[in-house]
């Protein structure tokens, strides 16, 4: 795909986003919208995977550990061809296949349940240690919230994964600044960042913007080319709610807000 075509579907999943949590009324928009362009440029660009067959051995594995952006990634993978899209109207609803956190019991092309804070990441490096012992080529990808990297629980893995040189490995940090109810560094620090995961002998890809779709691209496939002996977290500083303007100038309070039939034709008519 090139630039034009990436931007064109980052603008379809919005749409798709937004049209999921509107559905429902209310959901984590600020957070799924921030996230686009990354899970566009893993399921289109990055990723060797096949929605005709979702359990393909060998595959490339993603974990959305900030579990809570389910809807950005259902868009997704309802765009891939992995379910009918029709389906992103009945998040949440009894007997759904889309609860509002992923499950991989009840999605298509979901590979990890997740939804607390912290133990998605644990899994990816528990996938990314089967995958070398079972000697395949997969690369596990795993899309962590920085307000939940203040869960210590991320720390422990982070210092597996640098110990065991899991150069298969690689993290994403949606970097936008604000976690629930707050801006991350008022609530409880994580500066300096990139420090942190190199003293865990991680490399570090830093990007300026990560709502950019040519600047999230170039990193993660150099992230997935480098078989280094060690593992990549690639840190995007992305823009929570980015692309619809009530969700964006919600701000903080875009972490989960009403989303009504009628906001949802208004992110139509903001983004034809
Ligand atoms: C263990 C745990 N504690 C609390 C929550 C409730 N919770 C859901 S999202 C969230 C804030 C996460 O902030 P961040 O990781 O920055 O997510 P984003 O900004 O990308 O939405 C919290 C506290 C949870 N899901 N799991
Ligand atoms: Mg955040």
């Amino acid at each position: 795909m090139d630039t034009l075509q990436l931007k064109e579907t980052c603008r379809r999943i919005r749409l798709l986003t937004t049209e999921c949590i509107a559905s429902r009324g209310l959901g984590h928009i600020g957070g799924s919208l921030s996230a686009v362009e990354a899970l566009v440029v893993l399921y289109y660009d990055v990723m060797r995977i096949d929605p005709a067959f979702p359990g393909m051995p060998g595959r490339d594995r993603f974990v959305l550990s900030k579990g809570h952006s389910g809807p950005a990634l259902y868009a997704v993978l309802a765009d891939r061809g992995y379910f009918d899209p029709s389906l992103l109207r009945t998040l949440n609803r009894p007997e759904t296949i889309l609860p509002s956190h992923c499950d991989r019991n009840r999605t298509p092309g979901v590979d990890m349940t997740t939804g607390s804070l912290g133990q998605g990441f644990s899994c990816a490096v528990g996938l990314a240690i089967g995958s070398q012992l079972q000697g395949d080529q997969a690369n596990i990808y795993a899309m962590l919230g920085d307000g939940e990297l203040q869960e210590g629980q991320i720390w422990e893995a982070a210092m597996l994964a640098g110990n065991r040189g899991l150069d298969n490995l690689i993290a994403l940090v949606d970097w936008n600044k604000m976690q629930l109810d707050g801006l991350v560094e008022d609530v409880n620090g994580i500066m300096p960042l990139a420090d942190k995961w190199k003293a865990f002998n991680w490399d570090v890809i830093h990007v300026p913007d990560g709502n950019d779709v040519e600047q999230v691209r170039q990193a993660l496939r150099q992230a997935r080319d480098a078989r280094n002996g060690r593992p990549k977290v690639v840190l995007l500083e992305t823009v929570k709610g980015k692309g619809v303007s009530f969700a964006e100038q919600a701000g903080v309070n875009s972490h989960n807000m009403p989303v009504t039939e009628q906001m949802y034709l208004q992110a139509v008519a903001e983004l034809t």
